[in-house]
């Protein structure tokens, strides 16, 4: 099948106006308790298995679970494959443009590729039942699939910038992200640190970049869980604790990440897609594609 995104469209305007409130709610135990109120009122599955369980507990008490093998060596391949050839472009300096990403300006650390969706695998993959068993879990409904995104993670850079320092994200009231490495990630490719622990914890809880230092003066050095590894390693994690993509240093990474929510979040990718003569629509509640 052909698909080509048609538009992105933005999240309902309610959607922005609970962003103001929860960005407001700082403290770990406070998120939970209104997330948890939240859930009540939201759809659950039957889904439950002892690995699920397994997982879960990991998740909730050190802020991530490595994934069993999703995908393949082969199929990250496959999957960086198709997407070197698509455009790619600077999210946070959009002035820049479009570019092939062997044509990357100079100045880029972080190249994103557009319209991922056009491969409809990854969203096989953001379906897989347990990365949905674990969000379910965690969530205490169903998650929705807020958005599926790949990005290139360029070497050549001496300072870290956006989101290669540490913060924690404030995507929405409560959210999960899958990372899926889709090349080898060694010391040289800009590995993802994740702070264990810090997803629980009301310390740093300012919305900011913080220096590794401060983060390290909070939680202890040995609290820094680096995550180097063969393309196709994935773990989901609450990046309301701390975490970093560290730059790249000589090798670029390429990294997908699709993102769980409890609710819609200000980032939700609408997803209309275009297949030729019928007009599929992504239905974020029920994680399909309604035919039309
Ligand atoms: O590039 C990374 O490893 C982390 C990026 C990040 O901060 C995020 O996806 O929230
Ligand atoms: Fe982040």
């Amino acid at each position: 099948m052909n698909y080509t995104i048609n538009s992105r469209k933005r999240a309902p305007l309610w959607v922005f106006a609970f962003q103001l409130i929860q960005e407001k709610i700082r403290k770990p135990h406070i998120r939970k308790a209104v997330a948890d109120i939240i859930s009540k009122f939201l759809p659950t599955s039957e889904n439950k298995t002892i690995q699920g369980e397994k997982l879960y507990s990991k998740l909730k008490e050190v802020g991530y679970c490595e994934m069993p093998n999703i995908i393949t060596t082969e199929e990250a391949d496959e999957l960086r494959d198709s997407l070197t050839n698509m455009i790619c472009f600077d999210p946070w300096k959009p002035y820049l443009g479009k570019f092939n990403i062997e044509d990357a300006p100079k100045e880029v650390h972080t190249a994103q590729i557009e319209n991922v969706l056009a491969i409809p695998r990854l969203l096989e993959i953001a379906n897989n039942p347990i990365a949905l068993e674990v969000c379910e879990r965690y969530f205490g409904c169903k998650p929705i699939i807020d958005s599926i995104q790949a990005w290139w993670s360029l070497p050549g850079h001496e300072k870290a910038e956006q989101a290669e320092n540490l913060h924690r994200d404030n995507d929405g009231i409560r959210f999960l992200k899958y990372f899926i490495y889709l090349t080898e990630v060694t010391e040289e490719s800009g590995p993802h640190v994740f702070v264990e622990g810090s997803h629980l914890e009301p310390k740093g809880l300012d919305i900011r970049r913080y220096e590794d230092t401060e983060v390290e003066a909070l939680f202890g050095k040995n609290k820094f869980r680096k995550f180097t590894g063969k393309k196709g390693l994935s773990f989901i994690e609450d990046t309301y604790g701390f975490h970093k993509g560290q730059p790249a240093k000589t090798e670029k990474r390429l990294l997908l990440q699709i993102r769980y929510a409890l609710m819609p979040t200000i980032f939700l990718n609408k997803n209309y897609i275009n297949n030729f003569e019928k007009k599929q629509e992504f239905d974020i509640y029920s994680n399909k594609f309604l035919v039309k």
